[in-house]
């Protein structure tokens, strides 16, 4: 019998709620002391965003399991799931910040320092970080697959990941530089964190190495995507379809891959990528009907 055709928007939906409600649950409550610093990371975690990241985490953790999936499993992902959502909320705190971007909109709502103070905003993105690898110390699946999420998370957060390619970003305003060069900031300001969900959810799902490379091949082709989507919708979408400032890329003067490429071949290259992403997952199976779709809605998204 033919397995059943996925209700994307419904599973999608159910996948968001389903991480909304761990992160309800495992961040300190707003009138634990202090009291304003547990409601900043409640204010920046809670209530908004996608959830594509955790998306791909559960996505990736399904592809890699035949059969029932494993209460363990299941858990592990929860934690991996909440624990990138919690590092990627602790980077969009820091990038509004006025050293940074200077933003005062996200997820159409005042940024974390302005709903606060700078101080608070900063001590919030400083708190959630260490909470998510205190969530994959949790995680009840082999202690090697533990230290494996813990290794990958780390690195894609730090110098050599996100907060690298942040640090390239800011150097790069008002400055030329090649599509090659654009390319490495954003495969680690923004990719690394997407890569890194995909690679949670086969780590902790016990992924045999096939499916590891399938998954890290599909991984590359939609982290890259996912930014150039960012990039067209800058100037394509306006504040309120973004919930942050749109046309922010062009007013900064930031290279970007519509400044360098054009509006109709940034389109092609988004639109080549998905291709890349649907092949990659040819090892996975049907079970990996998510993950496709998810390089859909990356690629088709508008908002
Ligand atoms: C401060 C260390 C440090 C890093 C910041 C993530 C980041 C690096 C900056 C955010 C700036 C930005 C808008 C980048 C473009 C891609 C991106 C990460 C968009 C936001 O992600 P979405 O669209 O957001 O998944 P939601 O709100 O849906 O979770």
């Amino acid at each position: 019998m033919k397995p059943a055709a996925l209700d994307f928007p419904a599973w999608l939906q159910e996948r968001a709620e389903h991480v909304e409600a761990c992160l309800d649950e495992l961040l300190p409550l707003p009138d634990e002391e202090p009291a304003r610093l547990h409601e900043a990371m409640r204010y920046a975690t809670l209530g908004g965003g996608k959830r594509v990241r955790a998306a791909l985490v559960y996505a990736a953790g399904q592809a890699c399991v035949s059969g029932g999936m494993p209460v363990a499993v299941s858990t592990g992902l929860d934690c991996a799931a909440a624990a990138i959502e919690l590092i990627h909320a602790y980077s969009l705190v820091h990038d509004d910040l006025p050293c940074m971007d200077d933003d005062t909109l996200r997820r159409g709502r005042p940024t974390t320092h302005v709903r606060f103070d700078e101080a608070t905003a900063m001590l919030a993105g400083d708190a959630l970080q260490p909470l998510a690898f205190e969530l994959l110390s949790e995680m009840p699946i082999a202690p090697a697959l533990v230290v494996q999420a813990s290794r990958i998370l780390a690195r894609a957060a730090g110098s050599r990941g996100m907060a690298g390619g942040q640090a390239i970003d800011l150097y790069s305003v008002g400055r030329s530089i090649s599509r090659e060069q654009l390319q490495t900031m954003h495969s680690l300001k923004t990719g690394a964190l997407l890569v890194a969900s995909v690679a949670l959810g086969g780590v902790v799902a016990g992924a045999s190495s096939v499916q590891r490379s399938a998954l890290d091949s599909y991984a590359a082709a939609v982290g890259l995507a996912f930014q150039v989507v960012d990039d067209i919708l800058d100037v394509t979408a306006d504040s309120k379809q973004l919930g942050k400032t749109a046309g922010k890329d062009a007013a900064d003067n930031k290279p970007t891959y519509v400044s360098l490429l054009g509006l109709d071949e940034a389109r092609a290259l988004a639109e080549s990528l998905r291709g890349d992403a649907h092949k990659a997952l040819a090892p996975l199976g049907e079970s990996a009907a998510p993950l496709a779709a998810l390089a859909d809605f990356i690629v088709l998204r508008d908002r």
